[in-house]
């Protein structure tokens, strides 16, 4: 799978002008975007079509007794009114979740979180559909709702899914990873040990595109069409005709622009099962468009890890084992989205960029009267909550040993030396260089400045105290391979399929979906650049099951690691034939043919100016191809990664922090990130803006709260707090480049990387501005209330 010139020179960041890797290429998908001709699920408007509005139901834990359709049936323009016993006449009942578990579509019995969906009304137009929703009376009987993994896991909780044969109570699984033993005895024979306890929050993605679909059933040709917003429209195709029974080709689902996700495009929602059964039923098409608090209290929610952590070090703050033990809320389903062979994720990467000879971690799961969820929010499947607790109980073992948090960051990273590398906890880390991440950043942020000026605040008794935080996180993206990581049983892959038309240019086609980070433009970078192509001939299509390649979707970061790999394969196959045809038309011998990169053209070995451009070729392939050949110019490539990649990087912030209000400022912020070589620096810079920006949301006000009776507290934007421009200062970013050696242009994934990466920086530093008074951690969102709690309990406040 690998390239007979070695691929892009890391060195050069500058291209060749015909905007391959390297060059800040603006992204062509924004002309439509700026313009206003985006188009949408909810832009789509169909002939006939019906609106679908789900009647939710207001508590948390109930039984449903009955359900009185009538009134609503009765209002002008309800066309049908469904619920459990309607779909189960089409075996629509239920549904599979991502995790084997299984869930009701709409309630069967008993309801198991507030907002879940207990019928579902189809109506002329979404007012009405509204109305009629409101007209649905439901005879409840209210049960003792489980909020928390702790109380749901108490001997006497009431139990949630009664309605599985062998469930006796809330514990979903136990997981556990590393060597236990090994690392006790790291633990008791430690000059030091370090514990602290530590909640990752409840999150949600909060895409502004809410989740929905227009599902279109054709009876002329027994097919349905369903425009969905979705990360992973193949792996939805194969799974939505498992559950509905109509065969695969006869499905065909349509990613149109997506408004984000987030992950919170991944799973499968009950609301897509409802309005394709309709569209079925009432052979009209259903449209279905969640409203923003419906999509914070349903949809897959993120994190909800309560953590426990501990290092074990020697006097000069050498990590010598860490160990963890986490309790996780996964809500009324089992309904993960992640490989299916990884209970937690990728958690067990919590050694994280350390070089740490023991380490042990161990999981809990329980099932409460909550949504159900876990991984979604650019979380790499819960690599974001690994990072959290190895970054977290560096900090803590620095202050415990009174050492610099950068100083003890270099003792134990993995040495650049070392790589490729493999973990206490069995994981192949491809390639590094962290501690020259480190010290770009330190540069960038003027760390020994700050630090002089941290000193000199607590000297005088100022009202505003200054906190460095550092991070030095690694990522591993890129899922895959197919032999270690599925969904759903299909082996995590990618794909691409280049087509080059007579006339020269090009389409591709990938299995990956774009939501905003950029495809249209990147992945015809990487065309460019293997093919000689300017940027602007290549065109990329994706989203549609009806003609793009299998691939298993965008999420985990994987789009450029696989599906990026699978696009310069295929470009190198193209490359290959085009040097048949470049020879036929040179009157030369194949083998004399040779590709120059800087240049994009082919021509005979020696004689550099019997050159053909790819353009020359192209017409070659389909008006004068070469009898030893096929007709035409395409080629396809399914790429399953031999590993996964590992981004890394190091991130600084500095704040100050108010005495008196608790009020935190960001002073300073500084990410340095390595994602190998780069596309687009721009495109990549964009991506870490954002995800900085959804960093900050995690550490200082995001949150999913709910009240002792599972009242959903935090399920709208009056309640869950995201961030604006107001909150977010300026952002420094640098880079280092360490390719992946695995990877066909050396490329790592990057959309995580800066909301994996950045909370426990920013933890870190608040903490930081007030370690001396002996505060070690501060629970997250670090609204001022709580920062002047912690203040006020380390006797700085004012
Ligand atoms: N890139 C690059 N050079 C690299 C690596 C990446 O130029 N060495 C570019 C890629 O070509 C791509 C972008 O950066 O255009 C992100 O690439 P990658 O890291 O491969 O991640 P994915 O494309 O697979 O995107 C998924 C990731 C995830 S999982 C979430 S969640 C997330 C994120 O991206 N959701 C997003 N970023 C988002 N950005 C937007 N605007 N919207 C979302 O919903
Ligand atoms: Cu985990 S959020 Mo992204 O992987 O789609």
């Amino acid at each position: 799978q690998h390239d007979d010139d070695g691929g892009p020179d890391p060195e050069k960041h500058h291209g060749h002008g015909r905007g391959g890797m390297g060059e800040e290429v603006k992204r062509k998908e924004d002309k439509r975007f700026i313009t206003g001709r985006g188009n949408y699920v909810d832009d789509i408007k169909k002939p006939g079509m019906l609106h679908c509005e789900i009647v939710r139901s207001p508590h948390a834990h109930a039984r449903v007794n009955e359900i009185d359709k009538s009134r609503a049936l009765n209002l002008d323009g309800v066309v049908a009114v469904l619920t459990a016993e309607d779909l189960a006449a089409h075996e629509l009942a239920t549904m599979p979740t991502l995790m084997d578990d299984t869930q009701d579509v709409l309630v069967n019995d008993k309801v198991k979180f507030q907002s879940q969906e207990v019928a579902a009304v189809i109506a002329t137009d979404r007012y009405v559909a509204k109305d009629g929703a409101e007209k649905v009376e439901v005879d409840y009987e209210v049960l003792d709702p489980v909020v928390t993994a702790e109380e749901a896991l108490e001997a006497d909780a009431p139990l949630i899914r009664d309605e599985l044969e062998d469930q006796e109570d809330n514990h979903i699984f136990d997981w556990d990873v590393g060597d236990k033993e090994a690392t006790d005895e790291v633990f008791e024979e430690a000059d030091v040990t370090v514990e602290e306890q530590m909640e990752y929050q409840r999150l949600h993605p909060a895409p502004i595109e809410t989740c929905g679909c227009v599902a279109d059933w054709d009876p002329g040709k027994d097919k349905i069409t369903v425009h969905l917003t979705s990360q992973a429209p193949h792996a939805h195709r194969t799974l939505f005709s498992q559950v509905s029974g109509i065969p695969e080709h006869k499905v065909r689902i349509v990613s149109p622009d997506i408004g984000g996700g987030f992950g919170n495009k991944v799973p499968i929602y009950p609301g897509y099962v409802v309005a394709a059964a309709a569209s079925v039923v009432l052979e009209q098409p259903v449209k279905w468009m969640e409203e923003r608090s419906e999509n914070i209290q349903t949809t897959g929610f993120a994190r909800d890890y309560d953590m426990t952590g501990e290092l074990a070090a020697t006097e000069d703050g050498i990590i010598k084992g860490v160990r963890t033990d986490v309790l996780a809320n996964h809500g009324a389903y089992n309904a993960v989205a992640q490989p299916s062979k990884f209970p937690a994720g990728f958690f067990n990467i919590f050694t994280g960029s350390y070089d740490i000879e023991a380490a042990y971690g161990s999981l809990t799961a329980a099932f409460t009267n909550t949504a159900p969820g876990g991984v979604a929010y650019r979380c790499s499947f819960r690599v974001t909550e690994a990072v959290y607790l190895i970054e977290r109980m560096v900090k803590v073992l620095a202050q415990e040993l009174d050492m610099d948090p950068a100083e003890i960051r270099r003792r134990n990273f993995i040495p650049a030396d070392a790589f490729p590398y493999e973990s206490a906890t069995g994981w192949n880390y491809d390639s590094g260089d962290y501690e020259k991440a480190l010290d770009k950043a330190l540069e960038m942020a003027d760390y020994d400045h700050y630090r002089e000026e941290q000193k000199r605040r607590i000297e005088e008794d100022a009202d505003k105290l200054i906190g460095i935080g550092i991070s030095s996180f690694t990522e591993v993206v890129g899922a895959g391979p197919g032999k270690s990581c599925d969904i759903a049983g299909i082996e995590m892959f990618d794909s691409a399929d280049i087509r080059v038309n007579p006339t020269g240019n090009a389409v591709l086609r990938v299995g990956v979906q774009t939501q905003g980070q950029g495809h249209e433009t990147t992945f015809a970078q990487i065309v460019a650049e293997e093919l000689g192509m300017d940027v602007d001939n290549i065109s990329v299509e994706h989203g549609d099951t009806d003609t793009d390649p299998y691939g298993l979707g965008t999420y985990g970061s994987r789009s450029t690691p696989v599906a990026g790999a699978a696009t310069a394969v295929a470009a190198r196959k193209v490359r290959e034939k085009a040097k048949s045809i470049a020879a036929n038309e040179l009157e030369a011998a194949e083998e004399d043919i040779e590709w120059d990169r800087e240049s994009g053209e082919f021509h005979v070995a020696g004689a550099p100016d019997r050159s053909i451009t790819i353009t020359e070729i192209a017409a070659g392939a389909y008006m004068n191809h070469p009898s030893s050949e096929e007709p035409g110019l395409e080629a396809v490539n399914y790429y399953d990664p031999p590993e996964m990649t590992y981004p890394f990087g190091s991130y600084i912030v500095v704040v100050e922090v108010d005495r008196e209000t608790g009020e935190v400022d960001f002073e300073k912020f500084v990410a340095v990130d390595d994602c190998g070589n780069r596309i687009n620096p721009m495109v990549i810079e964009g991506q870490i803006h954002g995800g900085l920006a959804q960093g900050i949301g995690t550490a200082m006000m995001e949150h999913v709260t709910y009240d002792e009776n599972g009242n959903c507290t935090g399920g709208d934007f009056m309640n869950y707090l995201l961030p604006t421009a107001n909150e977010i200062p300026n952002f420094e970013t640098g880079y280092t480049v360490t390719p992946s050696p695995h990877h066909p242009i050396g490329a790592k994934g990057v959309g995580e990387s800066p909301t994996v990466g950045s909370p426990p920086a920013i933890v870190n530093a608040v903490v930081d501005a007030m370690a001396h008074a002996g505060t070690t951690h501060v629970e997250m969102p670090m609204t001022p209330d709580v920062v002047w709690e912690a203040l006020d309990e380390a006797g700085l406040s004012l």
